[in-house]
């Protein structure tokens, strides 16, 4: 695969490399991405509890969702791909890792530096007081969860509508523009402002390597377009690199 050896030359010369991730990075580790086949959007229910209002009318309805999700994601364990990226980290020090995901398989891989765009499912935090704080129990024993004043927490995560965390993005930005070798894996691209950091780091003269099972909105403009599992795709891309 030409192409495959062309993206790996561009990898091994690279000083700055950066990595945006998607659901698809966690598929195969049972994890169900939102969009596409098997998504868990492709059914209403789960979708319209993902938002403020649902949470504000029914906190205890959307817990239940979000636990169930906890105890799927817990059950999850990392995947190649993830382990791919732990490598990469250790072998470029200028390596930063930008996910879109929320279920915490990059820190349990082993990733140190990590970017979390739409925040963090094992995070919670309050809805009066602002005080965040992790929360690993599986499942959680009192539904909806408090915080210690007394008021309801909220799942630690981005809805839409909703600001991404303070400082993250303007961080991803820096990182997207400062990177030699940009790596989009696993993610249809389609959620902004994340998705914007594809065309921001190629504008800023990254060569852009794209793995995704389909094609996405970028895949004709990017450098490099991978098809196919990024578990096993991504190992391959970094080997010898
Ligand atoms: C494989 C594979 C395998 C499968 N190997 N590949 C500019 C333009 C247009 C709209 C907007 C804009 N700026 C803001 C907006 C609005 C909105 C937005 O983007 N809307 C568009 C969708 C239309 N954005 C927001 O609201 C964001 N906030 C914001 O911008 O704040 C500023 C603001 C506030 C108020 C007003 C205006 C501005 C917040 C976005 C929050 C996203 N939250 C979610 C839910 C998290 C919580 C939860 O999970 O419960 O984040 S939505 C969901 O989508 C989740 C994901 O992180 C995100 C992205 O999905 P991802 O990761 O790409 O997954 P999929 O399923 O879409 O794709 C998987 C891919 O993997 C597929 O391509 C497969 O082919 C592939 N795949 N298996 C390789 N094995
Ligand atoms: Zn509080």
């Amino acid at each position: 695969m030409a192409e495959l050896e062309e993206a790996r030359a561009w990898l091994a010369a690279a000083e700055s490399v950066a990595a945006l991730t998607g659901a698809g990075i966690s598929a195969e580790s049972g994890v169900p991405t939102y969009r596409g086949a098997g998504g868990l959007w492709r059914t209403y229910k789960a979708q319209s509890l993902e938002t403020a209002e649902v949470f504000a009318r029914d906190p205890r309805l959307v817990w239940e969702w979000y636990n169930e999700r906890r105890q799927a994601m817990a059950a999850a364990e990392p995947n190649a791909a993830h382990r791919a990226l732990v490598e990469l980290e250790r072998r470029k020090p200028g390596f930063n890792l930008i996910t879109q995901n929320i279920d915490g398989l990059h820190d349990r891989a082993g990733s140190a530096r990590i970017l979390k765009l739409h925040g963090d499912i094992w995070r919670l935090r309050c809805t009066a007081c602002g005080a965040a704080w992790a929360d690993r129990r599986v499942p959680l024993p009192k539904l909806p969860p408090h915080c210690a004043c007394g008021h309801i927490a909220r799942p630690g995560v981005v809805w839409f509508g909703e600001s991404l965390p303070e400082g993250v993005m303007q961080e991803a930005g820096y990182r997207a523009v400062s990177a030699e070798v940009f790596l989009v894996i696993g993610t249809s691209a389609v959620v902004h402002p994340a998705a914007g950091l594809v065309p921001l780091a190629a504008r800023a003269g990254a060569k852009v390597i794209e793995i995704n099972l389909e094609p996405t909105p970028f895949s004709d403009t990017v450098h490099c377009s991978l098809r196919g599992l990024a578990g096993e795709l991504l190992p391959k891309l970094l080997s010898g690199v």
